[in-house]
């Protein structure tokens, strides 16, 4: 069963490998295992994707290190500004090619590191290029507005909660002013201040934050299946979506698992899905409108 694909190339010295490292560190490449056997070094990048390509009859057209990238003209300009922060400007018109279109329906362009590496960065014509074909949500959240409703019964786990969730949103990039987080009393009320915020539509999505407590907590299932029966229904009747983080858990220790100890954070979980349906919503209503 084939599981995934490395090519493995020599660079022409260490302080070429060094400068690549470098770049491609700066360009927000994943390090793999590195190794140094002292005989030589290896510095590995991973990528989500990966392709052998094998070309007969003639020299490739292009570097034998080759990225696929997407925003091919920003990935250019931190390119150039990761050149002009570590060359002399002179040497930089030479070492730095333009974008330029290919024979293949792709644009393309060169980073000369050192005499004998050479590599490009390119982006297809065709955004579905090298993807399943599928609608799938991007986990930026700049230009996104939430709606954080949190729980005040078992603070202690709620407040966790909401520390994830925020620093999920924050660190996807939501603006500050643009997260509205309300505390409610307890879980029971968490679905009405939900729909009040997705019905004001100054909400983009709701992310729905509590704690359960089965052994604390008198007609627990009646109480659970009200919340996500009212939390659902809010979703369903205002196509704002709304992500569920509202654990239901037989212990506290059970509780404090789940809000950052050893299971995660369900808070940050829920923030991050909230923040991949707004993105699914809008991808759905261009491609509605698109026809
Ligand atoms: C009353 C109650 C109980 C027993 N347990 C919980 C719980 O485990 N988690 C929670 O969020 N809220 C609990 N509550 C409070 C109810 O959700 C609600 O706030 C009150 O009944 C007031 O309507």
């Amino acid at each position: 069963m084939i599981k995934g694909m490395t090519l493995v190339t020599q660079v022409a010295s260490h302080a070429a490998l060094d400068s690549l490292s470098r770049l491609l560190d700066a360009l927000g490449f994943e390090a793999g295992k590195g190794w140094d056997d002292g005989t030589g070094r290896g510095a590995a990048f991973l990528a989500p994707l990966g392709n052998l390509e094998l070309v007969a009859g003639r020299a490739p057209a292009v570097p034998a290190i080759l990225i696929e990238v997407m925003h091919l003209e920003q990935v250019h300009a931190a390119v150039e500004r990761w050149m002009i922060a570590n060359y002399r400007s002179e040497e930089i018109p030479a070492l730095l090619g333009k974008i330029a279109p290919t024979h293949w329906r792709s644009q393309l362009f060169t980073v000369k590191l050192d005499p004998g590496l050479t590599i490009g960065f390119w982006e297809s014509e065709n955004p579905l290029h090298g993807k399943p074909v599928a609608v799938e949500g991007d986990l930026s959240a700049e230009g996104m507005r939430f709606g954080v409703v949190v729980a005040r019964w078992n603070a202690v786990i709620t407040d966790r909660l909401l520390a994830g969730a925020l620093d999920a949103l924050y660190r996807s990039g939501a603006k500050k002013d643009e997260v509205t987080v309300v505390r409610v009393p307890g879980a029971w009320e968490i679905p009405s201040a939900a729909r009040t915020l997705a019905e004001s539509k100054r909400v983009d999505a709701v992310v729905t934050l509590g704690v359960l407590l089965r052994g604390e907590t008198a007609h627990y299932e009646a109480i659970y299946n009200e919340v996500a029966r009212g939390i659902g229904q809010s979703q369903q009747e205002t196509g704002v979506p709304h992500a569920f983080g509202v654990l239901t858990c037989e212990t506290l220790e059970q509780a404090l698992d789940r809000a950052g100890l050893k299971a995660g954070n369900k808070g940050f979980e829920a923030a991050v899905a909230a923040i991949e349906m707004v993105s699914v919503q809008r991808k759905l209503a261009q491609e509605t409108a698109a026809g």
